[in-house]
């Protein structure tokens, strides 16, 4: 049993988790660095302990002093929420040895999905679908450039321990294939000391679908249905909504079988997400998996009416999974906004500061998970992200009207904010039909 957790973390996610503590009587231990000193998360936890300097660096990404706050507070258990040390595997092996139970899967796990070339090869052997692509690391343009020709233009390069879009560029043709190489190779060195690279065929206009999966460790694998995060600029996620409007009921069915199939191939347990591509013509490719608890689990959360942060921490204390695949129904529709101190006219541009004034809507099928407060200092050295607003309705329509009223009632002073930008999207004919792709903000410009 966990009788103490620190969360390794900070902002609404560190906050969400402290919630679900306390209500199963665990008690919590926050950690917050120089410039959080008046965060939420601090102020909630019934201990908080400072960890360092403002930089992550010194702070939320630095092991030692984590560890030693745990050890310290006498804590068994470590969330690590997401972003930070969530999918490091250097960080669940120093759980382990140190006898803290990680709130996640095994370090070999995480090592091994977290490498894209392993996680592709597992998935192939287990008949889960992948893209066409490389099987073996590939060092040098010679090599490949001949496995682009095998494997059909347009192709995409990417860093084997990439992700997330970094270390990745395309090549329409084979006189593109060197410089495309080249660069990919050389900012996956820059991010991740590594230039092991492999290709794939470049799959155009299609939809992010990613399945969410929990596993206990008796070896229960279920899934929870999928969430379209389409909606995304620059790899950053900004709409993303549960069920997907281009899933159908055989689909999920599909999908979800292969899900499960890929996170057993893995040896996985706890809660983790198969991200997968989607054509036109239903035809799927498993991308990677995901080890941590995601930014967009609320969706999930609200059409299956499963506490998946409740479901890790129960999944890490050995607890057997109480839910079987037949008891997940899928209920409703839930979309969740993204929403950040940042001005879109301004390309996006970070904007910290004091909130002055601050409303947030409410009432039936509204959700609001955030750390902000009236008075509170949006420090510049994290994500800008401070909110998100989370809606449920009947149908999807019903939940895009009460998005609508719900984004237009929030009132957030001092900062500047993509509120307007999410209406904007939310209110499109494009996004309403439920007809887009990955590519729908590339080409989306709001109406002023
Ligand atoms: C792809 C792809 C098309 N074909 N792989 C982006 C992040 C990383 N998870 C992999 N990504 C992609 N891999 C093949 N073979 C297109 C993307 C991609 C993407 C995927 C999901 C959501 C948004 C995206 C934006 C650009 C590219």
């Amino acid at each position: 049993m966990i009788r103490k957790l620190l969360i390794a973390n900070r902002g609404e996610i560190a906050v969400r988790i402290i919630r679900v503590c306390r209500e199963m009587g665990i008690e919590t231990v926050a950690v917050y660095s120089e410039a959080d000193k008046d965060s939420l998360h601090a102020q909630l936890a019934d201990e908080a302990i400072c960890i360092g300097p403002a930089p992550s660096s010194e702070s939320y990404l630095n092991m030692e002093r984590i560890m030693s706050a745990t050890l310290v507070s006498g804590a068994d258990a470590i969330h690590p929420g997401f972003g930070f040390l969530s999918e490091n595997a250097r960080f669940a092996e120093f759980c382990e040895q140190c006898g803290v139970t990680f709130v996640g899967p095994d370090s070999r796990v995480i090592q091994n999905l977290g490498n894209k070339q392993i996680a592709r090869n597992t998935m192939v052997a287990a008949g889960v679908p992948v893209i066409p692509g490389t099987d073996k690391p590939v060092m040098d343009v010679e090599t490949g450039q001949k496995e682009a020709q095998r494997i059909g233009y347009p192709v995409i390069v990417k860093a084997a321990l990439g992700g997330g879009g970094k270390g990745m560029r395309t090549a329409y043709q084979p006189e593109e294939f060197a410089l495309a190489f080249q660069t990919a190779q050389k900012e996956a060195q820059m991010a991740f000391g590594d230039g092991t690279m492999y290709i794939e065929h470049y799959v155009e206009h299609p939809r992010h679908i990613e399945f969410q999966i929990l596993a206990d460790s008796q070896g229960n694998v279920i899934h929870l249905g999928e969430r379209d995060c389409s909606i995304q600029r620059n790899h950053q996620k900004t709409v993303e909504e549960s069920p997907s409007a281009a899933v159908s009921e055989e689909l999920r069915k599909k999908m979800g079988e292969a899900a499960v199939k890929a996170a057993r191939a893995a040896h996985y347990v706890n809660a983790g997400t198969i991200e997968f591509l989607l054509e036109k013509n239903d035809r799927f490719y498993f991308m990677e998996m995901n080890t941590r608890i995601q930014v967009e689990h609320p969706v999930t959360e609200w059409v299956t009416g499963i506490d998946l942060v409740k479901e890790q921490i129960k999944i890490a204390s050995g607890m057997t999974l109480g839910i079987t695949q037949e008891d997940v129904m899928i209920r409703g529709h839930a979309i969740e906004c993204r929403i950040n101190a940042e001005n879109p006219a301004k390309n996006f541009r970070p904007c910290p500061g004091t909130i002055r004034e601050l409303h947030f809507p409410g009432g039936q099928g509204i959700r609001v998970d955030t750390d902000i407060y009236a008075g509170y200092t949006i420090p510049p050295y994290y994500d800008s992200m401070v909110a998100k607003l989370i809606v449920h309705g009947d149908t999807r329509e019903e939940a895009i009207a009460k998005m609508q009223s719900a984004l237009g009632e929030v009132i957030i002073e001092g900062i500047d904010t993509n509120v307007d930008f999410q209406f904007e999207i939310i209110s499109d004919p494009k996004y309403q039909s439920g007809d887009f792709d990955i590519e729908f903000l590339s080409d989306f410009s709001p109406v002023q």
